[in-house]
């Protein structure tokens, strides 16, 4: 089991940032009470935010946020550069979606969410940047915000995972990406983003991973990947695009949950999140899990990927209240020049974003019920 730490709580050992220190507590003093929900979060971190906001999102954090924020950094990608440019271009996209989410049956203009801008990242070897964006995650978990970074080259993932780790110690990584992004290294680089979740491994350990919608890898990726029980494959799975639950009245389902038992992808992950107990969670989503023909718009597409009913489907299956960070990766808009790409990614941000901020509130509500 976790122990969530939310709001801020000072329960983390050696945070050298804006965290608020508390006081010791004297024999019989009381306690301070948690920071409230909504009080302003002041962060000192490089942040650029010149750029557009996500649509109607706040520039300023507040207790209880999902904080939004990009890493513009593609230093190692192998084939087609650009997803630096992934961030503001899934801003700008953001202006054509509505706040509301039908699938999910709620608004984020229900929710408190904030778009912090860009992390200001050295370019070129990315140790330096997997640390800013620890170091950043590290900040915004500390003051009682929610991270969901926008990328970016997937190997922005690796410091973000390492810094919710620190604070939910059995957190499950959840992967959706056509590459199992398994090797040790990768032209040279440990870092590369083809070597991301071998170094995600290392943070969450063997069963704490799993990966879904993969196709493309070696053949010693998959061997492992499936000797751990550990991959949701599109096609062993009997992938099948498309479903919608319907109720009686034969309209869709909208917000109601347990749409992911109907598709094969979906079942096999909820199966294997709940093989591996009641864990904390993190998304990331490596857009190239869709298939080219609906998301051209990345630097390494891989044909026979998912569709929007199957993300659907798979955010569904995540049980309610457990997911605790995000990222989204690897949108190289220049690439796609109707601009497609950045819409599709913009709403996969918005559905995540939707999540995050409903299983906090979950989770909150879960805790308040426990307290006598
Ligand atoms: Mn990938």
């Amino acid at each position: 089991m976790s122990t969530p730490v939310e709001d801020g709580a000072p329960k983390l050992p050696p945070v050298e940032d804006s965290a608020p220190k508390l006081p010791p507590v004297e024999d019989g003093a009381p306690k301070l009470p948690p920071v409230e929900d909504g009080t302003p979060v002041e962060l000192d971190l490089p942040l650029d935010d010149h750029g557009p906001k996500y649509l109607e999102s706040r520039r300023e954090a507040e207790v209880g946020d999902v904080a939004l924020f990009g890493v513009p950094f593609d230093g190692t990608t192998s084939f087609r550069p650009g997803t630096r440019f992934g961030p503001d271009h899934i801003r700008s996209a953001s202006i054509v979606l509505e706040s509301y989410s039908p699938d999910q049956d709620r608004d984020l203009a229900d929710i408190g969410y904030c778009d912090l801008g860009n992390l200001e990242v050295p370019m070129g070897p990315p140790g330096p940047m997997v640390e800013g964006v620890e170091a950043a995650t590290e900040a915004l978990l500390a003051a009682g915000l929610v991270p969901l970074m926008l990328g970016g080259e997937h190997s922005i993932s690796t410091g973000a995972v390492t810094a919710v780790q620190r604070r939910y110690p059995d957190l499950l990584l959840v992967q959706l990406d056509a590459h199992g992004d398994l090797r040790e290294s990768y032209l040279g680089q440990h870092h590369n983003h083809a070597c991301t979740m071998r170094r995600c491994l290392s943070v969450v350990g063997p069963r704490g991973l799993i990966q879904v919608g993969i196709r493309s890898g070696t053949r010693d990726e998959f061997v492992e990947m499936r000797a751990e029980d550990r991959v949701v494959e599109p096609h062993t799975a009997g992938y099948a695009g498309g479903l919608r639950k319907p109720t009686p009245d034969g309209r869709s389902s909208g917000g109601e949950r347990g749409a992911h038992e109907a598709h094969p992808m979906a079942r096999k992950l909820a199966d294997l999140i709940a093989a591996r107990g009641e864990r904390p969670i993190y998304l990331t989503v490596d857009l190239d899990v869709f298939d080219p023909g609906v998301l051209p718009g990345t630097g390494t597409p891989e044909p026979g990927g998912i569709f929007w009913p199957d993300f659907r489907a798979i955010l569904d299956a995540i049980p309610e209240g457990r997911l605790v960070a995000a990222d989204v990766v690897e949108l190289s808009p220049g690439l796609d020049p109707t601009a497609g790409s950045s819409v599709y990614a913009a709403k996969v941000v918005r559905e995540v974003a939707l999540r995050l901020a409903h299983d906090r509130a979950a989770r909150k509500a879960r805790a308040l019920r426990s307290t006598p």
